[in-house]
């Protein structure tokens, strides 16, 4: 199908003029002719109404000018257009005393899975964030624990479906350095920014949208950045104020059985024996 009205006019143009050199338009008038071209028409009128979609790529700074890694980047839009699918399933591992990824974007209603691939358990204690990175209402969280892998078996595993938009933050009662978050997006415009602060969200229609940025590390909202989607505007640098945290690196080794380092595995011990 033409993608583009005057393409589309074009194409019935032809089509009606090649397709009987001999005969001329007098055969249009037969059943036949007279069906395509009316499915010509309405094929016209609805790509007429429908925008024409751009790929924005969007870069995040910090306050210092420097790439965010790990900001979520929500483009609102109320063009009449098509929609990208959101993400309904996502998993969150808890892995070397970390949650991996530390930040997760899914959709409104997407079901989380959580899978302890440690060899000692963890707690996820999963909650809607407030202002600060701490829970919102800490007495709403949901808690359970997970036991520490087994050689050859399968890790413990639970999972919760997220119906709140917004961000969530993940804990365990065990360790409590241990953070991970969850954005719950209410557009299906969402991506996370990488280590270049770089997103590309693709299929946004030409036109008025607005763009918002959610960070771990921010202490408050920022303002939405307003923006006109087009042909020439398909690309975009939003600063912010937020100063990240630095992240600590995964430690190397075995994925599923390399031991804490001596002195955390004391310390996780006799915190497992407390509870
Ligand atoms: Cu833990």
């Amino acid at each position: 199908m033409c993608v583009h009205p005057v393409t589309c006019l074009v194409s019935l143009m032809t089509i009606r003029y090649s397709r009987c050199p001999e005969v001329g338009q007098s055969s249009l008038a037969s059943p036949i002719a007279s069906t395509m071209r009316a499915i010509l028409l309405i094929s016209f009128l609805f790509v007429s109404a429908t925008a024409r979609a751009a790929d924005l790529t969007v870069f995040v700074l910090d306050r210092n000018g420097k790439p965010l890694q790990g900001a979520v980047v929500l483009v609102d839009s109320s063009v009449q257009g098509a929609r990208p699918a959101a993400v309904m399933e996502a998993t969150v591992a808890q892995e070397k005393l970390r949650f991996v990824p530390d930040v997760t974007v899914v959709g409104l209603g997407a079901k989380v899975n959580f899978s302890n691939l440690d060899t000692w358990d963890h707690h996820v204690i999963l909650g809607v964030m407030g202002a600060g990175g701490v829970y919102l209402d800490p007495g709403q969280n949901t808690q359970f624990r997970l036991a520490g892998r087994l050689r050859n078996k399968p890790p413990a595993s639970d999972s919760k479906v997220l119906s709140q938009p917004g961000p969530y933050l993940l804990g365990c009662h065990f360790h409590g350095s241990m953070h991970g978050h969850i954005y719950v997006a209410d557009t299906p415009w969402a991506k996370l920014s990488g280590e270049d602060g770089k997103v590309m969200v693709q299929g946004v229609p030409e036109g008025p949208a607005r763009i918002r940025i959610w960070h771990p590390d921010q202490i408050v909202d920022g303002a939405p950045t307003a923006v006109l989607v087009a042909d020439n505007m398909r690309t975009m640098t939003i600063s912010t104020q937020i100063v990240p945290v630095p992240r600590k690196t995964v430690p190397s080794g075995d994925s599923y059985f390399s031991l804490a380092p001596a002195s955390s595995q004391i310390s996780v011990k006799s915190l497992a024996h407390t509870k």
